[in-house]
């Protein structure tokens, strides 16, 4: 329980560290898809042999109508599932988004640690800091959009300690 909290507030951390580097985002960092735009997106370096890993990104929307991710593919993993990840009484649970995320008209949502993400199953090789992946994002409405992916130490996140427990009681 206490665990968790800790995770929580590591998360929270992290992801205020991320909002501040957001004001510096360059153009190269924000992908536009139909009314949507991509900022930041990144995924988690792994040790070798990791079952999962996972991706983030904000993901804004500029038009009028709501739109849903709803879901993807990498070439290093088996599959990409859509992913929640939030607190149910003291207990942090993870489940996959089966009508996928919705992203707001007019409005924006974060993928972050400790919250929703990007879930790459069945890991085929590892992913280590500075290298680059791509990704396909599928949404219900813009449709399919392909963006680089830098993969990014996140040692002291802790967010894998929530993932690998995910990955066990499953
Ligand atoms: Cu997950």
């Amino acid at each position: 329980m206490k665990l968790f909290k800790s995770v929580l507030a590591l998360a929270a951390a992290l992801f205020a560290a991320t909002a501040v580097a957001t004001h510096a985002e360059h153009a190269m960092d924000v992908i536009k898809v139909g009314d949507l735009e991509i900022v930041q997106p990144y995924a988690r370096a792994t040790p070798p042999n990791a079952p999962v890993s996972g991706g983030y990104m904000v993901i804004r929307n500029s038009g009028a109508e709501t739109d849903r991710l709803i879901g993807g593919s990498v070439g290093f993993a088996d599959h990409v599932e859509v992913h929640e990840m939030k607190m149910e009484g003291d207990v942090m649970k993870m489940r996959a988004l089966s009508d996928g995320l919705e992203i707001p008209a007019g409005g924006e949502v974060v993928l972050k640690p400790g919250g929703f993400h990007i879930m790459f199953m069945k890991m085929k090789e590892q992913l280590k800091p500075g290298e680059t992946r791509t990704i396909t994002l599928e949404f219900e409405k813009a449709g399919t959009v392909e963006l680089e992916l830098p993969v990014r130490d996140m040692k002291g996140g802790h967010g894998s300690h929530s993932h690998s427990g995910h990955s066990t009681s499953n």
